[in-house]
């Protein structure tokens, strides 16, 4: 691929919707129109829609189910929140480029990856993250609250990824208490809150975040096939991956805004309102114990009240739920 075929994708996407001729990208540039030509022919073998009109020149309907960077940064920027961004195509996992990237310097981060090769669950479990179906993502915030606060950030999160979701979506997006977003009895969002602490504080939290956006039903891994499912399967036309990742950005930013000057307690009834967890019999795992119970309610410090088979009340800070 051309070292230029960044600018000129992102030239196209500034000039949405209006056509801009090959002369004047190869003019920007400075580089030939035959060389433009060439790489708006790649870009559209990669999966660009774009518009090629005699004499008017080239206007962007789509871009290709992938992170360009110069793009990415610019909705990153217009946000005003996050202060560095990293695309990669390829990683292992975001959540460990995170970590690496947010050593020696105080900047709130995004880190985005086409496609993850190790991309990580709770307890190392795998996360399934195909190259161009969904948004594999991390993001660095630099809070300075106290330890006991931090354990109601990923109930505010959740919020922000839920909201995100749902404009997009024809069916009903719930919380799944205290790692997973849903759409009916699938997941089609699992997230995980994870800190770096020195002796001085809270050094950042990061938060990796796995959104199905783009799968067809009979995309995902047999393993996971009866249990995940993606927007897609629940909207009427392809999820526009950029339009999504600037809803999810504004969420991330309001509700972290709202996590460090609210207490849990004044979005308590919102999260219990979009929570799935109520009125059913569950299958609860908490540090290897396993028991039957109902969710009763989630207290003013995030913790949820179970009631057990034998009557026995439980708190738990976090578990694993059988839905
Ligand atoms: P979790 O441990 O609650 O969920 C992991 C479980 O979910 C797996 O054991 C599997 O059963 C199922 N699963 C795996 N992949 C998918 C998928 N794509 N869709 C639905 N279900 C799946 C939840 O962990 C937290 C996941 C965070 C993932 C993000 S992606 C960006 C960042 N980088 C990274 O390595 N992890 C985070």
């Amino acid at each position: 691929m051309s070292k230029y075929s960044q600018d000129v994708v992102k030239i196209l996407y500034d000039h949405q919707p209006e056509y801009i001729s090959g002369q004047m990208i190869a003019e920007q540039l400075q580089i030939s129109r035959t060389a433009v030509k060439k790489i708006i022919d790649q870009l559209k073998a990669e999966g660009c829609v774009i518009n090629s009109v005699n004499h008017r020149g080239h206007q962007l309907e789509q871009l290709a189910d992938t992170w360009y960077p110069g793009i990415v940064e610019q909705i990153v920027d217009e946000q005003g929140f996050f202060k560095k961004t990293l695309v990669f195509d390829t990683i292992d996992s975001t959540q460990l480029a995170a970590k690496q990237e947010l050593v020696g310097n105080q900047d709130s981060i995004i880190v985005l990856s086409n496609e993850q090769t190790k991309g990580r669950g709770r307890f190392n479990r795998f996360w399934d993250s195909e190259r161009g179906k969904g948004l594999w993502m991390s993001a660095v915030f630099r809070p300075n609250v106290p330890f006991s606060l931090i354990t109601t950030f990923n109930l505010f999160m959740a919020l922000a990824i839920r909201e995100s979701i749902q404009p997009f979506s024809n069916d009903k997006v719930e919380i799944k208490w205290p790692n997973d977003i849903y759409i009916g009895s699938k997941k089609v969002c699992g997230f995980l809150t994870e800190m770096s602490a020195n002796s001085d504080g809270i050094e950042a939290v990061i938060c990796g975040i796995g959104i199905n956006m783009n799968q067809k039903a009979d995309e995902f891994p047999e393993e996971i096939a009866h249990r995940a499912t993606s927007i897609l399967n629940h909207a009427d036309q392809k999820i526009d991956r950029y339009q999504f990742l600037d809803t999810l950005l504004g969420n991330m930013k309001k509700r972290y805004l709202q996590f460090l000057t609210v207490p849990f307690e004044d979005i308590r009834e919102e999260y219990r309102a979009h929570s799935n967890i109520w009125h059913r019999t569950l299958k609860f795992t908490e540090n290897d114990e396993m028991f039957t119970g109902q969710a009763l309610d989630i207290d003013k410090d995030g913790f949820l009240q179970v009631v057990d088979e034998e009557g026995k009340p439980h708190r738990l800070m976090s578990a694993d739920i059988d839905l």
